[in-house]
């Protein structure tokens, strides 16, 4: 085998997951993020898979040991205190539901990424045996979180599924909400006093805003409340929304637990009807034809939110577009407003760039994230639509070797945020594979 480029690059992800790794988990970025995150372990493991299993498998169970009793898989597992980070593991206080585990979690969730991963951890296995033993360990736990989700979360009952926190969309600051916040009254001298540890290292114009952790920190108050009673914070919560981007996950997740299934010999017809369930429900509610892209409802004031992010273009990961609508979103992607194939730019930004407010470096309001493009990647592979594709997987390559294993990019492809951050790591291991580059 020859070395190349590519090899390279491959021992430099590797690299940037190993300074990560923390024993029992990977971290997103050491400083920035100490603890486990649910779909960053994810995206995470995906990478892992194809150099170390057991590494691989230990990065999902180690994060399913934060599930609860009701099958909600929370967006951090705490496995240890670090003082770098806030909200800290006490600030949850989730003791006060019964359903919360003896390790320190937070008490609301992310996309669930992971039944996919776990496939994917099975795929690349060189011990298949081994792999076999995972699946049918992890079975009950995915089973158990996808159930919680369509239970717990499809108030309904269509199989859509709502968030009810800015964080558990991943997408934290995304323009989507601002419209939503408009109508919700944060009372800030009710606010408990806290610290950010965020801006102490990176610049705070590159993060989220006071305001926006005022909002932040005022749900999980209310949630405290109300005891993380999922019932009573749909009821309560002024922030309920459903979105493309954790239904279009979930949908390709349902198929991919099917195919666990399958692999295991457990009844895999559910998943699949989930699956049918999530997508009809997407196309019926979220996909936008005059607009061409899926939008977000605001469950609460029962409306759609018209501002167009590149999560509107995810369904295509879950095969959720019917064919004739597929090229009238590709051709809006693929326009000045995302990234124009031919248009000097690397990929697919996180807001519509012609707007006035698209801000190239604040985080989820216009840079361009790895993760989202890799989700798109994959999806633009389900609809044939490979010239573009190829190009983000260019790009990531690109990006990611001329500046650097940055959390996110703007469009010049300068990279901002932390500086070795993992889920760009392990993404990039997945296309070079994909790509075949490493032969
Ligand atoms: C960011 O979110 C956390 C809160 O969950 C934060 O800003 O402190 C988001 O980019 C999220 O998608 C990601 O999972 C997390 C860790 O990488 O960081």
């Amino acid at each position: 085998m020859k070395e190349n480029r590519y090899h390279h690059l491959f021992e430099k992800a590797k690299d940037v997951l190993y300074k990560n790794w923390m024993i029992k988990y990977t971290s997103p970025a050491k400083t920035l993020y100490p603890y486990q995150w649910s779909w960053d372990s994810g995206f995470i493991a995906i990478g892992l898979s194809y150099y170390d299993q057991e590494k691989a498998q230990n990065e999902m169970l180690n994060l399913f040991k934060g599930q609860w009793e009701n099958g909600m898989l929370p967006h951090i597992v705490y496995h240890c205190d670090f003082e770098n980070y806030f909200p800290d593991p006490d600030y949850w206080m989730t003791y006060l539901n019964p359903n919360a585990p003896e390790i320190k979690t937070s008490g609301i969730i992310q996309q669930p990424i992971h039944a996919t991963a776990c496939l994917q951890i099975y795929k690349n296995a060189k011990d298949k045996q081994k792999a076999k033993e995972f699946l049918k360990q992890v079975f009950p736990k995915l089973k158990k979180w996808h159930e919680f989700l369509y239970r717990e979360r499809s108030p309904d009952n269509d199989g859509l599924i709502c968030i009810v926190h800015p964080w558990e969309s991943g997408t934290d600051n995304i323009p989507v909400w601002d419209d939503i916040y408009k109508r919700i009254q944060v009372e800030k001298e009710k606010l408990p006093n806290y610290k950010r540890k965020d801006i102490e290292t990176i610049c705070q114009h590159l993060r989220p805003s006071d305001d926006d952790y005022d909002m932040y920190i005022y749900l999980i108050e209310l949630f405290k409340d109300l005891r993380y009673d999922q019932k009573r914070i749909l009821e309560n919560s002024p922030f309920v929304v459903q979105g493309p981007l954790l239904n279009a996950i979930l949908a390709q997740s349902n198929l991919d637990l099917a195919k666990i299934a399958d692999i295991i010999g457990e009844h895999s017809d559910i998943f699949i009807d989930l699956y049918s369930l999530t997508k009809n429900a997407m196309n019926q509610k979220l996909l936008n034809c005059d607009e061409h892209i899926y939008l977000y409802y605001d469950y609460k004031a029962k409306k759609h939110i018209s501002t167009h992010v590149s999560a509107g273009f995810v369904p295509f990961y879950g095969k959720i577009p019917p064919p004739e609508e597929a090229k009238c979103l590709y051709d809006y992607m693929n326009s000045q407003s995302f990234c124009q194939l031919g248009e000097s730019c690397y990929a697919v930004v996180s807001y519509d760039k012609t707007k006035e407010d698209f801000s190239p470096h604040q985080y989820w309001r216009g840079p361009i994230w790895i993760n989202i493009n890799w989700l798109i990647y994959k999806g633009l592979k389900n609809y044939y639509f490979e010239e573009y594709s190829k190009h983000i997987a260019n790009s990531i390559i690109e990006l990611v070797e001329k500046y650097g294993f940055y959390e996110y990019f703007d469009l010049n492809g300068k990279g901002y945020g932390a500086k070795d951050f993992s889920w760009t790591a392990s993404l990039l291991i997945d296309v070079l594979f994909e790509e075949n580059l490493l032969k």
